[in-house]
């Protein structure tokens, strides 16, 4: 008989409750967050950031999901009820949508959620209800695949209280991070929100031990810790800012390094805060051996999606137009006439005759008329672009259109740019 205390996966994942947090704003991301929460952003050809998560836990086997809302959460909770409700109910399986609510009154001026523990606070009834025996807390706005089930069996196998994942990132970009300081059991000896000095491992003086925003709590120890933050003034209800610097040293909490399970190097995860980041995240997907295989059936991303026809390539013989080489292009696209290249481009994108397409990353439904030149550039969701526009050859050109040029380089166009009114 195996020994019903053993870290199996099945019974750990069965037991526990994730909870992503999917309500941040993203204000890096620019204009692509002026109408959409980060996690409803769209990548790779066909999904949302938050599908990465969302299917990381399918895949690990936790099938008992809250996906905690708040700004600009109108297309993140579409896209979760067409495309994330096929769990099983009598199974007790489910992604559920919490929003943003004032349930709980503490005496304090709540109009909104506060931080990322207050998220999680102002729902501790529904998870009692649940009473999982952990709690998975992870952040809706990051590009990764990762089995939790071995994550949780290092956690309970550790005996952790609160069990952080982590990378290790170059020194340089540390101070976004929440940055730890181990010793060689792995216990979590420091750690720093986003500090402007950040402690680096030793023996690699530019390189620091980040924290991924990836939690596992035991539940009662969870609750405790969400109480009295929720009793302390002055606290801005945040993880990384005020639970977890408060608990290092008094409790047991480990870090868990996110490597590869085969190569034991670190495994891909993006942060694709940024335009740029986003345009190169995109980018490396098209490449020969990407970094990230969207097309590995070990570990499938689902995602909702409309039913599309095939993408279609009308071309002129003549003048060898209607292609696109270096590519990937998404159902119901229409590339007639026209060259794209080292593009991504998701679903219903129509290029039409002598438009050049390159390096760009083109979102759903966006029409690119004639002659257009495209280069180096993000074109948000129902763009029509005009005949003849040109996006992303001369910058000055750009910015005098009213479009945004990032730092690196990529220049984003949104419909309020062309000057074109949405209605869905
Ligand atoms: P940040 O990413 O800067 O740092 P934050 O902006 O709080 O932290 O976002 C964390 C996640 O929670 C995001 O997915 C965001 O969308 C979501 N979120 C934020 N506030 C929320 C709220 N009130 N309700 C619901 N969701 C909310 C955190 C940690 C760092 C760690 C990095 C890793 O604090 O220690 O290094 O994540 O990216
Ligand atoms: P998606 O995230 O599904 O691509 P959008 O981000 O384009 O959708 O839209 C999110 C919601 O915000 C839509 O349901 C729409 O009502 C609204 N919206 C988006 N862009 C505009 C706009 N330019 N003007 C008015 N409403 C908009």
């Amino acid at each position: 008989m195996p020994d019903p205390k053993s870290p199996f996966h099945s019974r750990l994942t069965r037991n526990t409750l994730a909870l992503i947090l999917a309500g941040g704003r993203g204000s890096r991301l620019m204009h692509l967050t002026a109408w959409r929460a980060k996690p409803a952003v769209h990548f790779g050809g066909k999904f949302r950031i938050i599908d990465f998560p969302l299917s990381n836990c399918i895949n690990s086997g936790i099938r008992r999901i809250g996906v905690l809302t708040q700004y600009k959460a109108h297309s993140l909770i579409l896209h979760i009820q067409k495309g994330w409700s096929f769990l099983r109910g009598e199974f007790g399986e489910f992604v559920e949508l919490w929003p943003a609510q004032q349930r709980i009154e503490r005496g304090r001026d709540t109009t909104w959620y506060a931080g990322t523990a207050d998220a999680v606070y102002q729902n501790v009834d529904i998870i009692r209800n649940h009473a999982p025996d952990y709690v998975l807390i992870l952040a809706g706005d990051h590009v990764y695949k990762m089995d939790y089930g071995v994550m949780l069996a290092s956690h309970v196998e550790s005996g952790a209280d609160l069990t952080i994942g982590c990378i290790e990132v170059e020194k340089a970009r540390a101070r976004e991070f929440g940055v730890l300081a181990v010793d060689g059991n792995r216990r979590v000896v420091e750690f720093q929100e986003k500090p402007q000095d950040p402690p680096t491992i030793p023996g690699s003086p530019d390189t620091c031990l980040a924290s991924m925003g990836i939690y596992i709590f035991n539940r009662d120890f969870l609750f405790e810790q969400l109480f009295k933050d929720a009793d302390t003034q002055g606290s801005s209800h945040d993880f990384g800012k005020d639970i977890i610097p408060k608990i290092i040293g008094r409790y047991r909490v480990l870090a868990y390094p996110f490597v590869d399970p085969r190569s034991g190097v670190q495994a891909y995860w993006r942060d694709v805060g940024t335009v740029d980041a986003f345009w190169e995240a995109n980018q490396e997907l098209i490449g020969v051996t990407p970094p990230l295989n969207l097309y590995d059936t070990a570990w499938s991303i689902w995602t909702y999606q409309v039913q599309l026809p095939p993408a279609k390539f009308v071309f002129d013989d003549e003048d060898r137009r209607g292609m696109a080489v270096d590519s990937m292009v998404s159902g119901g696209c229409i590339i007639s006439g026209a060259t794209v290249r080292h593009s991504l481009l998701f679903s219903n994108v129509r290029v039409n005759s002598f438009a050049y397409v390159e390096g760009a990353v083109v979102l759903p439904d966006v029409d690119i008329g004639r002659n257009c030149e495209i280069r180096n550039a993000v074109i948000d969701r129902f763009c029509e672009v005009k005949e003849g526009t040109q996006i992303g050859v001369d910058p000055d050109a750009d910015r005098a259109a009213g479009f945004y040029v990032s730092p690196g380089g990529v220049t984003l166009v949104t419909p309020d740019m062309l000057g074109q009114h949405i209605n869905i």
